[in-house]
């Protein structure tokens, strides 16, 4: 397989996604805070073009990591925006994009907290505040074997955590998302046990490919995406990677996972993608790639091989030498 390494000095994501309008990064911070701002002039046509708050374009982004083989076209944002799972919602992958107006990521906090020596409770714009955004280009794959290829716009989780000083005796970062049944119709079921939980290991957590997205395709990220703020781990299964989060906490021991405790034959801790070990419902040897133009035996798309660590081995491969990973699943 080809691997193309884009470097800092290539062209970002821009060119897949050309806007006509981008606000910059201080005026996507207040918009999320919904302070009131002095506008330049870009950003008031923006504004009097009535882009919600979830069509807002970013312009300051680095570029960052992407790592793609030469199969690996960019997800249509179409498919990306309306094929989602977002239980909070309904279950149907098309009900996210169709309910998420009844949900308000703005204004919006996020709680920091457990064995941590800078606990405390920011409004988003000053838990951005002093990390760059970058986008970050990852295979995404679901562990019920479908795939996309996702231009994320994000901060870096290590530099997250080390912000707040874990103490000696913090193992895991547990994640959780928001629990507002009167706006989110699936919490008024009981699907999942709500608020969604998950987790990860402190030194996954800190690995340079884990970030806390907050946009995708240059755009702040939509609700049915896991607006204003979700993680992204592009190593594991889909499930991992929390949407719509309002605390962080470190703790010692491994947090109970929402799809750990539903199924807890079917779902682990971990969750890494990998080829080897089947799920006992759907094989995890291959995926088809959602969006995947010219690839169609009639409506299915054509299926690919599933990649260890979805493609990542190089970068997170040692965090697993000491486990068995058929039995760490
Ligand atoms: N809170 C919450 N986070 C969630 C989910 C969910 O139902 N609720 N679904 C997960 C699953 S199973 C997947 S595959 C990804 C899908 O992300 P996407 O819809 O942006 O592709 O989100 C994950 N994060
Ligand atoms: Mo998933």
């Amino acid at each position: 397989m080809l691997i193309r390494h884009r470097k800092s000095s290539d062209v970002a994501s821009r060119e897949i996604t050309p806007e006509s309008v981008y606000l910059n990064r201080r005026n996507f911070l207040s918009v999320a805070s919904g302070a009131a701002i002095a506008l330049t002039a870009g950003e008031r046509s923006a504004r009097a073009a009535g882009l919600p708050a979830s069509g807002a374009a970013f312009a300051n982004v680095k570029p960052g990591y992407a790592k793609l083989g030469e199969d690996d076209a960019v997800t249509p944002h179409e498919s990306a925006t309306t094929y989602n799972n977002y239980y909070e919602f309904a279950q149907g992958k098309d009900q996210p994009a169709k309910l998420a107006h009844t949900f308000k990521p703005l204004p919006w906090k996020v709680a920091v907290d457990g064995l941590c020596a800078k606990p405390g409770t920011l409004e988003l714009d000053a838990f951005l505040q002093p990390h760059d955004l970058e986008e970050r280009i990852y295979r995404l794959r679901c562990v019920e074997g479908w795939s996309m290829v996702i231009p994320w716009v994000g901060i870096s989780l290590a530099e997250v955590v080390r912000r707040f000083e874990p103490l000696g005796s913090a193992k895991y970062l547990r994640l959780e998302t928001v629990h507002r049944p009167e706006e989110l119709p699936g919490q008024r079921g009981d699907m999942l046990i709500w608020p969604y939980v998950e987790g990860l290991r402190l030194d996954e957590a800190t690995n340079p490919l884990a970030i806390l997205a907050v946009g995708m395709y240059g755009k702040v990220l939509p609700g049915q995406s896991g607006a204003p703020i979700r993680l992204v781990v592009p190593w594991k299964y889909g499930f991992k990677s929390v949407k719509s989060i309002v605390r962080l906490s470190f703790t010692e021991e491994a947090p109970h996972n929402t799809w750990a405790i539903k199924r807890p034959d079917e779902y682990g801790f971990y969750a890494n993608v990998n080829p080897l070990v089947d799920h006992p419902r759907h094989t995890q040897a291959t995926e088809r790639r959602i969006g995947d133009g010219g690839k169609f035996f009639g409506l299915i798309e054509e299926r690919r091989p599933t990649l260890m660590l979805n493609g990542y081995e190089e970068e997170v491969a040692h965090l697993y030498s000491d486990l068995d990973l058929r039995k760490n699943f």
